[in-house]
């Protein structure tokens, strides 16, 4: 359950947050094919309770009604040619699921198929379940749960959300059948939303009875899904990750913590010198890592002081480490702007999302940010698939926040977060040539539309990134010499 299962040649997933299936399907074709990316998690794909009172938040979708797979983001159909127009580009869909409770607070009872419930009644016709499905009796997760009560963690109720109790046989069953639908449909794997509020030992039973990769959308024969499970352990709580880590990945929130630390000026970049598991991480085979997620970029789940798009130059720093490092299996977020923390998507007065639109220079409109597009961003994928399988190398820093580091004949990265310049003239472990840096421009035919870093026959090179320059990265790999 630890393998994401990419095609070769390819890494790193984005979370394409609240898009419809139609634009995925078109930006794994024009986009995220072509420039190497892994996968996409996609937002939970089943009927959830619609929310005019608070005019459409984001987080509706995280209430399910039902199994049936409508949503804003599209129905069935269009999930299924998402899918599979997807895996034809190399990219892979792994499902935001969310099965640890349904909906069940709110004074609207409609949900985005139109079915609707009885939450009184614990009774949810459309999957359906009844009151002997759920946890009982009822209470309420409180803050101070986390400290001490594993329990009433996993047996309360989450943000006053009806809490199923997989232990019974009818939940189980249709998790898996919810789960198995997916992977017949060619999904790689899934997150599991709030797996902290569940036992191990439940969802061992409903990983266990998951179907293999469908081999009719190119995976291997006898392949498992990909399971990261969002277990949020900032460590002192009554629920660990290493609970979860014996069933499949875990989401390593602390990954972000310390380098949105380290790159927004908290700590200095020359103790990444032995970034990993001494930093407190997980192993590396166990974690999915990632800066931001949906959550914490507006203060929900582990929140603040995280890095988002919002500090464009920090932010971009922390992902090139991030890319260029070979610890952890990594995701980025790609996110609409907001004001307001529980604002969902751009969307019309019908609540419809609206899609994005694309401008000349690659970059999004319509209120979207599209991380994933920044050049920046986006030539970190190539640079991490050039990458792919090498060592970590002559690590080089300068006492302060000049850091660079080598992968095994393939990469360098350099950065700067000191108020003065860089210029000094370091070893790589590159072969001779000229490169161009993928942070700053591109190579168009035999020139760099960026800067050129020259490497002498010793493996040296002269490197120059000034405090002021409009990125503090430079990068240069063996796919992009000039
Ligand atoms: C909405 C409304 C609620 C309403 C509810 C029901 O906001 O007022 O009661 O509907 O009608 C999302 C939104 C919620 C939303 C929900 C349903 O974030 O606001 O509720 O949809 O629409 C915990 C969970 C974690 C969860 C996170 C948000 O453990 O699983 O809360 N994340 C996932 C999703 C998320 C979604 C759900 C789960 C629910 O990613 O989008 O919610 O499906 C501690 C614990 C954490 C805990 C946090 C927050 O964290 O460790 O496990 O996360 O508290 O309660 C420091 C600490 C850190 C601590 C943190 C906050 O950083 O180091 O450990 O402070 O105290």
């Amino acid at each position: 359950y630890k393998n994401p299962h990419y095609a070769p040649g390819r890494s790193t997933m984005v979370h394409l947050f609240e898009w419809k299936w139609n634009d995925i399907a078109a930006e794994c074709e024009n986009w995220l094919g072509p420039h190497g990316y892994g996968g996409i998690q996609v937002s939970p794909p089943n009927e959830n309770l619609v929310i005019w009172s608070k005019r459409r938040p984001w987080w509706e979708r995280y209430q399910p009604m039902s199994y049936q797979l409508t949503t804003r983001s599209g129905n069935e159909q269009q999930f299924a040619s998402m899918v599979r127009r997807c895996n034809n580009a190399g990219v892979r869909i792994y499902v935001d699921t969310v099965i640890n409770h349904m909906t069940g607070t709110w004074s609207e009872n409609v949900g985005t198929g139109g079915n609707s419930a009885d939450f009184n009644n614990f009774h949810y016709p459309a999957v359906p379940y009844g009151r002997n499905d759920f946890n009982w009796p009822e209470c309420k997760i409180q803050e101070s749960d986390y400290r001490c009560c594993a329990n009433r963690v996993r047996n309360c109720q989450l943000s006053n959300l009806k809490d199923l109790n997989q232990g019974t046989e009818h939940v189980r069953q249709m998790i898996v059948g919810f789960m198995n639908r997916f992977i017949h449909m060619g999904v790689a794997g899934f997150r599991i939303d709030a797996a902290k509020h569940m036992w191990p030992r439940d969802l061992r039973v409903i990983y266990n009875r998951l179907y293999n990769l469908n081999t009719a959308h190119g995976f291997p024969a006898g392949a498992r899904p990909y399971i990261f499970q969002e277990v949020i352990d900032l460590g002192g709580e009554a629920v660990s990750r290493d609970e979860y880590t014996p069933l499949a990945a875990v989401t390593d929130f602390k990954f972000g913590m310390e380098l949105s630390r380290a790159f927004g000026g908290g700590n200095q970049l020359r103790y990444l010198h032995n970034w990993g598991p001494q930093w407190g991480l997980l192993a590396h085979s166990d974690s999915l890592v990632f800066i931001d997620n949906h959550d914490n970029q507006r203060s929900h789940g582990a929140g603040g002081n995280i890095l988002t798009h919002r500090e464009p130059r920090p932010y971009k720093g922390a992902i090139a480490f991030m890319l260029a490092h070979p610890y952890g299996e990594p995701q980025l977020m790609s996110s609409f702007f907001f004001h307001n923390t529980e604002a969902g998507p751009p969307m019309d007065n019908s609540g419809n999302i609206i899609s994005p639109s694309f401008n000349t220079d690659n970059s999004c409109g319509n209120g979207w940010v599209c991380e994933h597009r920044w050049r920046q961003i986006a030539q970190m994928i190539q640079f991490r698939n050039v990458a792919a399988g090498t060592t970590f190398n002559n690590w080089w820093d300068n006492g302060s926040n000049q850091i660079a580091f080598c992968r095994g004949g393939q990469g360098f990265v350099a950065f700067n977060k000191d108020s003065w310049d860089l210029n000094a003239t370091l070893q790589t472990c590159l072969p001779a040539g000229r490169y161009c840096d993928v942070i700053s421009g591109f190579k168009r035919g035999n020139c760099c539309t960026g800067k050129t870093i020259t490497i002498g026959n010793d493996g040296r090179a002269h490197i120059s990134l000034g405090a002021n320059d409009y990125d503090m990265v430079i990068a240069i790999h063996r796919g992009e010499q000039s």
